[in-house]
């Protein structure tokens, strides 16, 4: 802002005086700094923010106050319609490195130039919920990526699961309404756990792999840093011959997998909203950038033709036993966003941005995709220039001849706004090197129909499950159970356990005696046989767990009288190994400990609960953990860590509390000075102290 703001300031000043003065307020104003001139929209220096321009003071307010007018339709149109799914979700810079070239596959020289980086854009979502819905419901998370290549905007619109619902496009506004709020009630928010779902996915058989996934702890990650991508399709790349090659994206975090525990999951969303886009903003702040794998599956025609299914089916995966992966690059993420709204919110995706060298397939749901989400931007953003939007715009060179529309940025010049034309010099024309779709030879008869080669709905689904550990074939099954003991209807429950017949006989009891079916249903008849097919352990959560404590998060409770030299030594000892503490006290103004001086808290124990850390150190004198022992965050600190299989350190101070949380302890719970016991202990959950605790399907 150029315009001088001396006297306005003063003036602006005055006013506040004169407002607070008035409400005997107290004035603290932060000092110095060279503040420029609020003013409206116009570039008119605004006097008075603090009152609205009145007939009198005690008098009506004056519809001649333009500058009222003008901020509060501002404000009532800040808004814009959020995303019919996908709503709620946390936008990230960051870049892409190449590390090996596909340049035998495509011309894409975003796969073929080794080293170079790519500026991009992340944002993760999930998928049932609104915008200002909860992080941490069971739900598949979206990962969409906009790289902003030499050759044009690349969006690959994936999810962290890499098989969808649903094999054809017509069937997503039937899926979506299905699992939304039920319409009549407007409820439940953010959650599949409810009649119309379950109505919808029991009559819709080809959705049963998805099921297991979303069932599996997939669905309740412990951070954003620590999910998987899929494009799910496959697309295709095109080379310089004009051959193509079928390929399947994946991400890989560098972090590994890791999940939360259901009860866990829930009691986060009471205490921390915002949990996963908090965590994701705390490591980018620290310097702790999130970091994935980029790999491909490559195959051909030919060997498509072998799988044991069809991979244009999008409820079907690849094994990587089948496919083996090949890294081929890197993703890191390293900036957050300057305005929520200007690009987390405004950041439009479409599967159908591709740059030259990749290409779709016809899957069917994809080719559903390349229209909705054009559409869905028009109607979000509303205006064809959605494009200009800075967190959208390309940062390659691009002009062509579409003009003006609502919300036109640009200014074009010259009278020429056609192509072909023999009256402009430099004008953009077509280019050889452009867009070619891949040669395919269609043929055959149209009509409303799926391939025979899409009938087999249950293989995959069994296979995923029989891939699990135990433990995770518990929570699938104990997660089946939960979601349809929240389903009113017996026959949709039914339905269900029907269904499971066919995944696995040992999932269908389990979960029809944990939800009291007095009988087994008949299996329904399946269009195609099931096939037996091989365990996938890539397939696992805790198979993909690392082995470390690098993006882990160490709560240690503290109170009055707590021995500075165990808290020290614990902190130490765990900073070597790259998690991060936070130290818990009951009042936030700190703790007076065995040295006599006051030390900072982190947190307040009754907002910040053992949830939020992967593990927890209890550091109390006796006689401070007399005190906690009537405190029932204490006791839920404690008692809940240890429900969520997390490693718990506790000295001797604190077993009056173990006691109170009637903890029988394990090889997970262990004395403060055992710092490598704890460490250990701490890098992963203790999943075997899950049947003494919890009745799991
Ligand atoms: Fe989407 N999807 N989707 N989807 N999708 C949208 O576009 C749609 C599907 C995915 O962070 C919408 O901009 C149809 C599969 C992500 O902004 C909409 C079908 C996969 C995001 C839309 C699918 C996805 C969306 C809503 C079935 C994984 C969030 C707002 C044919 C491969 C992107 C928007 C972001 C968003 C349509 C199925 C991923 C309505 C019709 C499969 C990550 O256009």
């Amino acid at each position: 802002m150029s315009i001088e703001n001396s006297k306005n300031s003063k003036i602006h000043s005055d006013s506040i005086e004169n407002t607070l003065t008035a409400a005997g307020g107290e004035l603290h104003q932060v000092a110095g700094g060279e503040h420029p001139s609020l003013t409206t929209n116009q570039g008119l220096a605004i006097s008075d923010n603090q009152n609205s321009l009145k007939a009198n003071a005690k008098g009506p307010v004056l519809l001649e106050d333009f500058i009222l007018r003008e901020k509060i339709t501002h404000f009532d149109h800040e808004r814009i319609p959020e995303r019919i799914v996908h709503a709620r979700g946390t936008g990230v810079h960051g870049y892409f490195e190449l590390t090996a070239s596909l340049q035998k596959y495509t011309t894409a020289k975003i796969l073929t130039e080794v080293g170079t980086k790519t500026p991009l854009f992340t944002r993760i979502s999930t998928v049932a919920g609104g915008s200002g819905s909860v992080d941490t419901p069971r739900d598949v998370r979206g990962f969409a990526i906009k790289f902003y290549t030499q050759e044009g905007n690349w969006d690959l619109v994936g999810n962290n699961i890499p098989v969808f619902f649903i094999q054809d496009a017509i069937k997503f506004p039937d899926l979506i309404h299905a699992v939304k709020m039920e319409p009549d009630r407007g409820f439940p928010q953010s959650a599949t756990a409810h009649d119309t779902f379950w109505d919808f996915i029991s009559l819709t058989p080809e959705s049963m792999h998805m099921v297991m996934w979303i069932m599996s702890d997939r669905t309740i990650p412990r951070s954003l840093r620590m999910i998987e991508g899929f494009g799910v399709h496959s697309f295709r790349l095109i080379n310089e011959n004009g051959d193509s090659t079928f390929v399947k994206f994946h991400w890989r975090p560098k972090l590994g997998l890791q999940s939360t525990v259901w009860d866990e999951a829930v009691k986060i969303a009471g205490a921390d909203q915002d949990f996963l886009r908090r965590e994701m903003f705390e490591a980018i702040e620290a310097g702790d950038f999130p970091e994935w794998e980029f790999a491909v599956q490559l195959f051909t025609q030919a060997e498509a033709d072998q799988f044991p299914f069809d991979h244009l089916d999008p409820t079907k995966l690849i094994p990587e036993e089948l496919v083996p992966l090949k890294v081929i690059g890197r993703m890191v993420l390293d900036r957050w966003p300057n305005n929520f709204f200007s690009e987390t919110e405004q950041v439009a995706f479409c599967p159908s941005h591709v740059v030259p060298g990749i290409d779709f397939t016809n899957d069917p749901l994809l080719q559903g995709r390349l229209f909705s989400y054009l559409d869905t931007q028009l109607s979000r953003l509303g205006s064809p220039n959605f494009n200009q939007i800075p967190i959208n715009a390309p940062k390659c060179p691009f002009a062509n001849h579409q003009r003006d529309g609502h919300m036109q940025m640009d200014q074009p010049t010259g009278r020429v706004a056609y192509e072909p034309n023999s009256l402009s010099k430099d004008s953009p024309r077509e280019s050889p090197k452009g867009f070619h779709s891949a040669a395919v030879n269609e043929s055959g008869d149209k009509g409303r129909v799926r391939p025979e080669s899409f009938a087999d709905h249950y293989s995959q689904a069994r296979q995923f499950f029989i891939s699990q550990t135990t433990y995770e074939q518990a929570h699938i099954a104990s997660a089946l159970v939960f979601e349809l003991s929240k389903v009113d209807h017996l026959h949709i429950r039914v339905a269900m356990v029907a269904h499971l017949l066919h995944i696995s006989k040992d999932l269908a009891s389990r979960v029809a005696r944990g939800l009291g079916l007095a009988e087994m249903p008949a299996a329904p008849k399946a269009a195609a046989e099931v096939q037996e097919m091989p365990p996938s352990p890539a397939l696992q959560t805790i198979g993909k767990m690392k082995d470390t404590l690098q993006g882990r998060s160490i709560g240690i409770l503290i109170a009055d009288g707590s021995d500075i030299t165990a808290v020290n030594s614990l902190k130490k000892a765990i900073t070597k190994t790259g998690a991060s503490i936070k130290v818990i006290g009951p009042k936030i103004g700190g703790a007076k400990l065995s040295d006599g001086a006051i030390h900072a808290v982190d947190g307040q124990l009754a907002g910040t609960p053992s949830v939020l850390f992967d593990a927890v150190a209890i550091v109390l004198s006796s006689e401070g953990a007399k005190t906690l022992s009537t405190e029932s965050a204490a006791i839920d600190f404690i008692r809940d860590a240890f429900g969520h299989l997390k490693a718990i350190a506790i000295d001797n101070g604190g077993q009056v509390l173990l006691a109170k949380a009637g903890i029988i302890a394990d090889k997970g719970v262990v004395n403060v000075a055992e710092t490598e016991a704890f460490i250990t202990a701490a890098k992963t959950r203790q999943f075997d102290r899950e049947k003494s605790i919890r009745t799991l399907a």
